[in-house]
């Protein structure tokens, strides 16, 4: 009979900690929330939950009949992709199933969704980004953007309540559907990533307390439109070659964003003739990801000195130029513009 000495397996790989799952580290960490009461940690367990099926429909996207465009348009006159509205019907179900959602701002909704609950919270998201790249099997991610609403649970909700600046966030995150799928974000307390463990259907923590590089030496934006670009612009491009820095850009914000994030870059939306406010959206784009990268240590603006966050929304489809990323990075690309 062969003996088993437990101090030998439980040292040995095969008895490896996972690591904290997502819905403990959400436990453990709910009284660094503000109103600590439970309800943003559900709803963060709600976009969990979402982003799994997502991501179960994502990874099977060529065996099924979710690719290619779904003969629909969104408010921003972009062409809809059919995982563009499945990944808003998922994530609009679960948070309303979940219920701690008072009104749903959506890349895929022409107005918010008002989900008539006296919930507390108010969320921005981009169900699916990078549209481009879902049928090429290219990373793509989901965006959201959390704030406590400013009337009273159960009022009708108001402008007030959807139009916050970034600054107001209480939360806010992304999940990479990748060669691996991860989900990181930030409740003001630094940043944190997780890694889905397909076979045991739960997130983990492998990547604790997130910091950018302060520099880098990774540029990231679509020097296609390079042409069209304005001075600014086409005098940092010029630095970034000067320097011999690498060119990067995938075509999804996410995937970009979240290599500079680990590997130290810029990722630039700018001012293009096609689009002269930039393409990217303020209110489930550019303010989650501001948020994460001021709290993992770097900078977002329009490149032109205003402060993403500190960006008043007027319109909850308006769009902004965005430079984000390595903080030395952020602010040599700004020195173009002053
Ligand atoms: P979607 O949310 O509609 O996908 O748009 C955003 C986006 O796809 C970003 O993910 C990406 O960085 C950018 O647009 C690519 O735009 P372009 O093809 O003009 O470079």
């Amino acid at each position: 009979m062969i003996s088993i000495n437990s101090t030998s397996i439980e040292s040995s790989r095969i008895a490896q900690p996972i690591g904290t799952a997502l819905d403990r580290f959400i436990k453990n960490n709910q009284s660094q929330f503000a109103f600590a009461s439970g309800e943003l940690s559900q709803l963060l367990r709600d976009i969990a939950l979402a982003s799994k099926v997502v991501n179960r429909e994502v990874n099977k996207a060529g065996l099924i009949d979710i690719m290619g465009a779904n003969g629909s348009t969104n408010n921003t006159g972009d062409q809809q992709q059919k995982l563009d509205v499945l990944a808003n019907i998922r994530f609009t179900r679960a948070l309303a199933k979940g219920g701690e959602v008072a009104a749903l701002i959506s890349e895929e909704s022409e107005s918010f969704v008002d989900l008539n609950n006296d919930a507390k919270y108010v969320i921005a998201i981009d169900p699916l980004d990078g549209s481009s790249n879902i049928d090429v099997n290219v990373s793509i991610g989901t965006i959201f953007s959390i704030y406590r609403r400013k009337t009273l649970a159960g009022m009708p909700i108001q402008e007030a309540d959807i139009l916050q600046k970034g600054s107001e966030q209480v939360a806010a995150g992304y999940i990479l559907y990748g060669s691996s799928t991860m989900l990181v974000y930030t409740t003001g307390h630094g940043v944190n990533g997780f890694t889905y463990e397909p076979s045991l259907g739960e997130y983990f923590l492998s990547h604790p307390h997130m910091e950018i590089p302060l520099n880098g030496k990774i540029y990231s934006v679509n020097e296609g439109s390079a042409n069209s670009f304005d001075d600014g612009m086409k005098g940092y491009l010029q630095y970034c070659k000067d320097c011999s820095y690498t060119g990067r850009y995938i075509g999804s914000l996410v995937a970009d964003f979240h290599r500079n994030l680990l590997k130290g870059g810029i990722y630039i939306y700018p001012p293009t003739a096609k689009d002269p406010k930039g393409k990217l959206r303020l209110m489930y784009e550019c303010n989650a990801l501001a948020f994460v990268a001021e709290q993992a240590g770097g900078k977002a603006s329009d490149g032109m000195g205003n402060r993403i966050l500190d960006i008043q929304p007027t319109g909850l489809h308006q769009r902004t130029p965005f430079f984000v990323g390595s903080m030395e990075m952020v602010q040599k690309a700004e020195s173009f513009y002053k």
